[in-house]
């Protein structure tokens, strides 16, 4: 056997194994102290290797074609294991360390980029997050650039070379929000039969789940492996309804109209009651204009046909607050809308003022319009559920013979209902033969929030125009969120999302 290009081409066994002499041709290898001659064909015999020392040797391919005993190169291999310890160097395979963020550690350090994972579950050590790593506290692994993770193997000796032929046998890695990251990739990462695996972190209130994110330029290669994200956040319960708006004050008991309520947004005031000068009463102020639109109609002043003064207009309901399809994609991955508040409800107009029937009569003021009620806090958006997020301007993305699993993006969360509007001020009496005044009119009922929005449930998120190979994906994706509205739709679910610029 020759290997392309090689010179000179050494055919041995693998470490823990010798050539079994009984064989034709010596084309086998049998475990060391095993009866060889009658144990043909059980599993302790595996093929002879064809390697040559000055061979390249690309780690992750279960091959040792440099007869150094390593998937790869072993003086550029770092080496975790179930069994190994963190106090260990992790630079030989005796040596193993137990976590795989201590290996990304070696690795940060030195000049080693191939890790080799054995069969077993890693859980991350905590990593600030954010940014210059100022942020929270998570448990996650992160990526170093160039790195290569390589799992599923059975380790000890002569145990890093090929896989374990259990498929059940695994390399899991274990994160919080997001089970490894890298977000300054520049040439590659490589990832070959290791599964990622995130899971959600109680102390973070809202947020998104990631399997696996990768920021920058080059290459990104995820082969037969599984990578899964947690589910999305989900809303809480409803908020409470908003305040009720300011009620309008009282008409004062002759002449004067009553003011408008209070907070902000006052209500029409009153018209003045009837005098001898002038009998007819004044009508009611409109209810102040805000940006939303004019505030109501006061009511007419009484006249000698219609004595006591007209009541205000009612203020207009306040609009409900935007539905809100999706939240944004960006560098910094899916950003969770804020909840959408209702507009206020509109003011209420001023009562007319009371007409004064005689000389000595004077007719009660109106009553104050009242102030629109709040709107409703908008509901919670749900968070993402996101399998792998590769994010930049050139950035290459192989994702191949891999199981991509998202749990689901979370609930959107119901909004809260907008607050009554304020109760027009009472007109007030009038004096002698004066009619009263009207009273003012209540202010709008606040419009209700906006329903929080499911949350999206996406396999691969990329920027359009990313060069991306998906071949023999099984996807099995969660439901998008449901919405905080009965009619709305769910959150959006996809295999692989493109961004938008
Ligand atoms: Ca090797």
């Amino acid at each position: 056997m020759l290997l392309g290009g090689c010179t000179e081409t050494v055919v041995r066994c693998r470490d823990g194994y010798v050539a079994d002499d009984g064989m034709e041709g010596r084309t086998r290898c049998v475990l060391r102290g095993s009866d060889a001659g009658s144990d043909a064909g059980s599993d302790a015999a595996v093929p002879m290797d064809a390697c040559n020392p000055a061979a390249a040797d690309p780690p992750g391919d279960g091959q040792d074609s440099n007869c150094d005993g390593v998937d790869g190169v072993a003086a550029e291999t770092i080496f975790v294991a179930e069994g190994g310890s963190d106090s260990n160097t992790g630079l030989t395979p005796d040596q193993p360390v137990r976590t795989v963020t201590r290996g990304l550690a070696i690795a940060r350090g030195g000049a080693r980029r191939s890790i080799l994972i054995g069969v077993g579950t890693y859980d991350a050590l905590p990593i600030a997050l954010g940014d210059g790593g100022s942020g929270a506290m998570v448990p996650t692994h992160q990526l170093v650039d160039g790195v290569t993770l390589s799992g599923r193997y059975p380790g000890g000796a002569g145990g890093w070379v090929a896989r374990s032929p259990d498929e059940s046998q695994r390399s899991l890695l274990r994160g919080q929000v997001v089970a490894a990251i890298i977000q300054d990739m520049r040439t590659s990462v490589s990832f070959h039969h290791v599964d990622l695996t995130s899971e959600r972190n109680a102390m973070l209130g809202s947020l998104s789940c990631y399997g696996l994110v990768v920021v920058g330029s080059g290459a990104l290669s995820f082969d037969r492996g599984r990578v899964r994200a947690c589910s999305g956040s989900s809303a809480g319960a409803a908020p409470p309804p908003g305040p009720m708006g300011g009620a309008g004050s009282e008409g004062q008991s002759a002449a004067s109209g009553g003011g408008g309520g209070g907070g902000g947004c006052p209500g029409g005031n009153g018209g003045r009651g009837g005098t001898d000068a002038m009998r007819d009463g004044a009508a009611g102020s409109p209810g102040t204009a805000t940006d939303l639109g004019p505030g109501a109609a006061g009511g007419p002043g009484g006249t000698m046909a219609l004595p006591i003064g007209g009541t205000g207009a009612q203020g207009a309901a306040g609009a409900t607050g935007r539905t809100v399809a999706m939240g944004a994609v960006t560098e910094e991955g899916y950003v969770i809308p804020n909840p959408e508040e209702g507009q206020r409800g509109g003011t209420g107009g001023g009562g007319g003022g009371g007409f004064a029937s005689g000389a000595t009569a004077l007719g009660g003021g109106g009553g104050g319009g009242g102030c629109g009620g709040s709107g409703g806090t908008g509901g919670t958006h749900g968070g993402a559920s996101i399998g792998l997020f590769a994010w930049g301007d050139a950035i290459r993305v192989s994702v191949t013979n891999a199981t991509v699993e998202t749990l689901g993006g979370g609930d959107g969360g119901a909004a809260g209902a907008g607050g009554a509007g304020g109760m027009g001020g009472a007109g007030g009496a009038g004096s002698g033969a004066g009619a009263a005044g009207g009273p003012g009119g209540p202010g709008g009922r606040g419009g209700e929030g906006g329903p929080g929005s499911g949350g999206p449930s996406l396999g691969l998120v990329v920027r359009a125009g990313t060069m991306v190979d998906a071949t023999g994906i099984t996807w099995t994706l969660g439901s998008g969120g449901m919405s905080g509205s009965p009619l709305g739709p769910r959150g959006r679910q996809e295999q692989i999302y493109r961004v938008m610029p």
